[in-house]
């Protein structure tokens, strides 16, 4: 698959170190078709082996970041077929991605479009931002990380609410309840989106990734496993040339310049 060759995202770099990729069904919502999420992984894992880039963002349009997985495709799916082909989960594996992904978030985040969201390691929402788990309606279960990643963010309660009966969540309120890391007006969010992957680009790419990896982890195990594995990467991080400029960068009064080794 070459970039030029994308049916359904597009791809540039919005800024210095940053990687974008927008999902471009606008006719449908940008509802998560087999196709799309293809592209939408090979153009993140090609960013994410490239050196000059630091950060991704991932986003919609104003109207929709995605309205959920594609309901027409799915329509003619068997049991057997969803279970033999590529998932969304897998597709979809952006906390595998070493760089970080910030979600710019506007409009529709439903069903597989808010799991896809939360897949994410920063969300950034503009203020007309709707996210839910809509798929009670449809007779089906979250299955892309929705049941888990969304309870984590909110608890269970409002997120027994959210699925089993469809309550949406404003972008306010996904704030106030830690789904998302900032809410900005229509016309800023993704000003607000790039600034913050900006930030991250500007860091030691092998600070950055050592730092995520930690991060994740303690969604996945024991404190005490979470403690060994920061550990770990706290001496990984201090063997690098990186630590030795940063520190000297610090002593010396100035800006560190970044190797990424
Ligand atoms: N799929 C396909 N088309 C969609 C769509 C979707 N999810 N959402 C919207 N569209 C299409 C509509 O069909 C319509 O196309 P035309 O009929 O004009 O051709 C166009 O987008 C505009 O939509 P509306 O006319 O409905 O626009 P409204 O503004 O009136 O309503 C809406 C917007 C977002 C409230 C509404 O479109 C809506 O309720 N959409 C469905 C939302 C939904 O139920 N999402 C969850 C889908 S299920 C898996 C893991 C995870 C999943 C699947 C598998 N595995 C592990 C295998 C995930 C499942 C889901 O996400």
């Amino acid at each position: 698959m070459d970039t030029m060759s994308y049916e359904n995202i597009l791809v540039d770099r919005p800024a210095e170190g940053v990687g974008r990729v927008q999902l471009n069904r606008p006719k449908a919502l940008n509802a998560l078709n087999s196709m799309l999420m293809d592209e939408v992984m090979h153009a993140m894992a090609a960013f994410n082996s490239d050196a000059s880039i630091g950060a991704m963002i991932l986003t919609g349009n104003d109207k929709a970041f995605a309205a959920g997985a594609d309901i027409k495709e799915m329509d003619g799916k068997t049991q057997i077929d969803m279970l033999m082909s590529r998932s969304l989960i897998d597709r979809f594996d952006i906390q595998k991605l070493s760089k970080p992904v910030i979600a710019a978030v506007s409009g529709y985040a439903l069903g597989g479009g808010c799991e896809v969201a939360m897949s994410c390691d920063m969300i950034v929402a503009s203020e007309t931002a709707v996210f839910g788990q809509p798929e009670i309606n449809l007779g089906i279960i979250p299955g892309a990380g929705g049941t888990q990643r969304l309870t984590r963010a909110v608890g269970k309660a409002l997120a027994m609410e959210i699925m089993l009966t469809d309550r949406k969540l404003g972008a306010q309120e996904a704030l106030d309840y830690g789904l998302v890391n900032r809410v900005a007006p229509l016309d800023e969010y993704m000003d607000v989106a790039i600034a913050i992957a900006q930030k991250v680009a500007r860091r030691s790419q092998v600070a950055i990734r050592l730092t995520k990896e930690a991060i994740n982890k303690a969604y996945e195990t024991s404190l005490e496993e979470g403690l060994a594995l920061e550990r770990r990467n706290f001496l990984i991080a201090f063997g690098s040339e990186d630590k030795a400029e940063g520190m000297r960068a610090f002593i010396e009064k100035r800006r560190a310049e970044w190797t990424h080794r």
